[in-house]
This record gives structure tokens, C-alpha cells and sequence, in this order.
């Protein structure tokens, strides 16, 4: 048997109390509605986001023998920009070509292939080398027609195909003739379980029958829901006396995964307000560099300094935040990119974000004002405290009386 002193056996009492009290106040089908509604958001798929657009370099496969960059290729295949969607179910993208799409390539072409590699949980470590799905459009030499192929990779390289169709190439490109530099390529997300946050890289590549060397023009890979940089502080206002100094936190959070280096600036538009993230190096505009760890957020001291002569009044000030993820690519040529393109050539994403932070500066504090407010923070907690106790307990009281009344309970 359990020994149950009085205090603990008293528990279940209080806590059914507590219940009835809870139900008299809400509506026991509102509490199971709110349960409900919140789980079916928490739990709802993949994020829809507007039309975003990457650059891709001209004349750049990989040729996957060597794996060096070449600029001997097919440009029907060759990249010049993506365009890519989602309204939630499908993930919509326009492959922008630098020559016309070719309905019928050539008999001479083993292989040419539009694609996307989709690494549906935003984890390089799951599937294989991170990529989870493939979903390509290929030319079959045989059957001289287009099939839409979507493709479960595992992590050591197996495969399972998860649809196969052929599909007439209007379905996905201009008709022939009207000069149509693009291919269309459209994924079901729900097929792909509805990732929340993914990475995609999309490709166009082709292979000659005579050497049989596949080449690839890669994009970068782009990361879904759209990369962003968001800025808080902590507090979100600030109060200062003329003369003062006072520190303040500043988070920046971005997608995980992601490990950006981020440059914060921070700027009034008075100039007797000093701002410094470094906390050695006080100047006007002080930046720093910030890296942002791989789970998304890094706080950042920033010290806010008043001169003596300061003007009083409320002060705007600014925080910004930029950084130029580095291209990620699923497969690094191994020829020096300087050889063949300029790493300025190669596409960045510039991502910027600003914050902004109201700055009240008073008069600096008397003799008489620094008692004021000793007794004004003391005093606090104290009429609170008493607050509670006076104002609560007559309502405990009668809430409690009036539930043993119901229960006609003798008290
Ligand atoms: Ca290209
Ligand atoms: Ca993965």
C-alpha cells in the first residue's frame, strides 16, 4: 500500500477542483475544438511561397568521367535561369534554357534529361548524398518519346520508382518551331510526403551514344521554404539616460541548416547615441560578423552608449543584417572554377533584413530621483504580491463556495 501523507492525498481534490473549476469557465467542446484545429496546423505539409528566381552561368556541365567543367555540350541542356513556386501541393519550376528545348533530340544523344533532386528533409545525411527524391523528364531513344520519372533514392543507392509515365512533350514544353527555350517540371509533394522544408537542385544534362560521357549543368541548390534572416532584440525598446551606457541582445535566425556568416550594422540617425556590437571598437556605424550556427539562431551583444550632451527624446535606430549564402552545389567541380569562371560569375544569394529599435533618452536621474526609483522597483513586487492575495483569494473563495453549493456537499 501506498502511505499517502494528508498533504499529498489532498492533490486529486484540488486538482478536480481546478477541472470543474476550468470547465464551468469554458465550454468542454471549445477546449476539444481548440486541441483539434491546433494539431491539423501544426501537422499541415509542405510551405507555399511566391515565384523565386536563381541565375545559372552559360555553357558550364560537369563532365562526370573527369567531373571538370566543360563548355563542350548540347545547349538545349544548358541552364540560364529557374523559376519554382509551391501553393503546397506541388512544387512548380520553369527550367529557362539558353537555346530552344528539342522535342526530338538528335539520334546521335544516348540520354537528355531534365530533372530535380529533391533532398525532402533538409538533411545531407538521409538518402543518398542527401537527396531523397528525383523527378526527371527523359528522352527514351528507344520508344522516341518523353517519360516523367519520379524516383525514391536510399541512402546506399537503391532505388524505387515511384511513378513512370510517358507524357507528350506539350505537356511540358513549347510545340515545336515557336522557339520555346524552356521545360516545365512539376513535383507532387504529397507523393513525396509533404516535406516542410527542403533542398532542391535542378539539372539539364545529356549524353552523346559515341563516348558515352554524361554531362550535367547543375544549378545551385536553393532551399525551401526561401532562405530568411530575421532580426530581435531583447528588450524591444529601450530607455536611457543621457550619459548612459546599457547592452541589449540581438538574435538573428535564419533556416537551419544553413550556416551563414552574417554582417550586422547598426545606425541612429542622431549622433550622439553611439552603437557598438563589438564592445572594443565604439564608432558610428560599427559592424560585425556573426556566424549563425547550424540550428539557426546566434545572439549578439549590442551596447548603446548616450554622449553627455545627448538631445533628449525618442530615437529610431537601425539594425541590418545582410549575408551572401555561399552557392551550395550538389557536386563541386574539380577543375579550379578560376580556370574557367570567374568566382564572381558564380551565383550568390543575397539575403538583407532590417530591424529597428525606439530609443527613449531622458534627463540623466537627481539625487532625489535615484531614492524614487530604489523604491519604485522595491515597491513593486511587494503591491503585487499583496495584490494577489487581496484580489484573488475572495474570488477563490466564492468560486469554490458556489461549486460545493452545486454538489450540495456539505462545507
Ligand atoms: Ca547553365
Ligand atoms: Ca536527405
Amino acid at each position: 500500500m501506498v502511505d499517502l501523507s494528508p498533504s499529498y492525498a489532498i492533490l486529486p481534490l484540488l486538482l478536480l477542483v481546478a477541472l470543474v473549476l476550468l470547465l464551468d469557465i469554458v465550454d468542454f467542446k471549445g477546449i476539444l475544438f481548440v486541441f483539434a484545429t491546433t494539431n491539423v496546423n501544426a501537422s499541415y505539409g509542405s510551405p507555399s511561397f511566391p515565384n523565386q528566381e536563381i541565375i545559372d552561368p552559360k555553357l558550364d556541365w560537369i563532365n562526370m568521367n573527369t567531373r571538370e567543367l566543360t563548355k563542350d555540350g548540347d545547349r538545349s541542356t544548358d541552364i540560364e535561369s529557374i523559376d519554382y513556386h509551391s501553393d503546397r501541393k506541388t512544387l512548380n519550376a520553369i527550367l529557362w534554357l539558353y537555346f530552344p528545348f528539342k522535342p526530338t533530340p538528335s539520334p546521335l544523344y544516348e540520354d537528355v534529361n531534365y530533372g530535380m533532386y529533391i533532398n525532402s528533409d533538409f538533411n545531407d545525411n538521409t538518402g543518398f548524398g542527401g537527396i531523397d527524391y528525383k523527378v526527371e523528364i527523359s528522352w527514351n531513344n528507344q520508344g522516341k518519346n518523353w517519360t516523367k520519372v519520379v524516383e525514391k533514392w536510399s541512402h546506399f543507392g537503391g532505388i524505387k520508382v515511384l511513378d513512370n509515365k510517358t507524357i507528350p512533350y506539350t505537356d511540358f514544353a513549347a510545340r515545336e518551331g515557336t522557339g520555346g527555350r524552356y521545360v516545365s517540371l512539376t513535383a507532387d509533394l504529397d507523393a513525396l510526403l509533404s516535406p516542410q522544408k527542403y533542398k532542391v537542385v535542378f539539372y539539364g544534362e545529356f549524353k552523346k551514344k559515341d563516348d558515352g560521357i554524361l554531362k550535367i549543368d547543375f544549378t545551385r541548390m536553393v532551399a525551401i521554404p526561401p532562405l530568411e534572416l530575421s532580426i530581435a532584440t531583447t528588450p524591444n525598446s529601450v530607455e536611457l539616460r543621457k550619459g548612459e551606457t546599457k547592452t541589449i541582445e540581438v538574435k538573428v535566425s535564419t533556416a537551419q541548416g544553413y550556416e551563414p556568416i552574417v554582417n550586422l550594422s547598426a545606425t541612429s540617425q542622431s549622433d550622439d547615441i553611439f552603437l557598438d556590437f563589438t564592445q572594443n571598437n565604439t564608432s558610428l556605424v560599427p559592424t560585425s560578423e556573426l556566424r549563425i550556427p547550424s540550428y539557426g539562431v546566434a545572439t549578439i551583444p549590442l551596447t548603446i552608449t548616450s554622449a553627455e550632451d545627448a538631445a533628449i527624446g525618442p530615437k529610431t535606430l537601425f539594425i541590418f543584417a545582410n549575408s551572401s549564402f555561399p552557392p551550395e552545389e550538389l557536386i563541386t567541380a574539380r577543375s579550379p572554377a578560376t580556370n574557367f569562371l570567374p568566382s564572381s560569375v558564380r551565383p550568390v544569394e543575397n539575403i538583407f533584413t532590417d530591424s529597428t529599435l525606439l530609443l527613449t533618452l531622458q534627463e540623466p536621474l537627481t539625487p532625489v530621483d535615484y531614492i524614487g526609483e530604489f523604491w519604485s522597483k522595491v515597491g513593486a513586487p511587494i503591491s503585487f504580491v499583496t495584490g494577489i492575495l487581496a484580489g484573488s483569494i475572495p474570488w477563490i473563495f466564492t468560486r469554490f463556495k458556489n461549486i460545493r453549493k452545486r454538489s450540495k456537499a456539505p462545507i
